[in-house]
């Protein structure tokens, strides 16, 4: 995600992007969730997950897009309504989601078969990742602890975060972002796209992609400047991935960016706050990074809940 946002580039991305589909609904779920949680003074947090898409055309046939599976997301979910937070969940429709990291990605065709009866049944070699997919998710959705939230372009994405952050601004500092989301860099303003698809009769294609303007500065100083936010760094070159997160730490004045880098992702991520750098190395007995992630991350902030600093 981008920053630096300058007020005058902010509204003006806001005023140009196209209307949200479905913004009063959007609205209207969040604020309701985001009171309930309020009103018994629950920690939430705002997960964000996936990629931005970029689009092209105004009936997008083409798009630019940001890598990212939802697999940290979707993990973090999981850690997070353990540790007793209410969770928004932000992410990219189709990507990884809560409880439903084991299932294969066609979980329909591969998991279920046809039964004796005419019906069908959950295979026998998948029935306890279907299982625990279906009671994971059903018991988050029906006890109000998680809300799920779609997105797919850029313009969706920093829309609907701007709507969850300033209603979340009323919680103080029991709200948490955590911004895992691999948001473009650059993008083609709505003005100066084409309604129709591109002609390829030209030959070659070149476009002028203008820079985003940096959103977190926007949510840590305007939409909820009390709200803890731990932002993240992703680089595939590990020599410049520690300044990069010290860099960020400092302009956005984030509480945590966790620094990662592509190839390592699953194994290795480095937690870099004002207070030094913190390691996190997955071992041969934790299942995943995003355990030891969370929890690290659910006792600063916890820490910055009582006393509005964190060691
Ligand atoms: C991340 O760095 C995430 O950890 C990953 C997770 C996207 C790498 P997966 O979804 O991967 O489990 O496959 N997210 C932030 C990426 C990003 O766009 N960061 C911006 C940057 O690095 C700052 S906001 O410049």
């Amino acid at each position: 995600m981008t920053c630096e946002g300058k007020t005058s580039d902010v509204e003006a991305f806001f005023a140009s992007a196209p209307s949200l589909r479905d913004e009063d609904t959007i609205r209207q779920r969040v604020q309701v969730f985001i009171d309930e949680h309020r009103s018994r003074h629950n920690r939430l947090v705002c997960v964000t997950s996936g990629g931005t898409t970029v689009p092209l055309e105004r009936r997008c046939v083409r798009f630019i897009d940001n890598f990212s599976s939802g697999n940290r997301g979707a993990a973090s979910t999981e850690y997070f309504l353990k540790a007793d937070y209410a969770v928004i969940f932000l992410y990219r429709g189709g990507t990884i989601q809560p409880f439903c990291r084991s299932v294969p990605d066609d979980a329909l065709l591969t998991c279920l078969e046809p039964d004796d009866s005419h019906g069908i049944k959950v295979r026998a070699e998948f029935y306890s990742d279907v299982e625990h997919a279906i009671r994971g998710n059903h018991e988050g959705l029906m006890s109000h602890k998680l809300l799920k939230v779609p997105y797919t372009t850029l313009f969706e994405y920093l829309q609907i975060l701007q709507i969850i952050a300033t209603a979340a601004h009323s919680l103080q500092r029991l709200a948490m972002f955590y911004l895992a989301a691999a948001v473009s860099d650059f993008y083609v303003p709505w003005e100066s796209m084409g309604e129709h698809k591109i002609q390829s009769a030209g030959g070659s294609l070149a476009m002028q992609l203008a820079g985003v303007p940096k959103m977190i500065s926007v949510l840590r100083e305007g939409w909820a400047p009390n709200a803890f936010c731990v932002s993240f760094k992703l680089e595939t070159d590990q020599t410049i991935l520690i300044q990069k997160a010290n860099d960020a730490l400092r302009k956005y004045r984030v509480h945590a960016v966790v620094a990662n880098e592509l190839n390592t992702r699953r194994k290795k991520v480095t937690i870099v706050t004002a207070n030094g750098d913190t390691v996190i190395e997955r071992t041969d007995q934790a299942p995943d990074v995003e355990m030891e992630l969370v929890g690290f991350l659910c006792e600063k902030h916890a820490e910055f809940i009582s006393n509005g600093q964190y060691t």
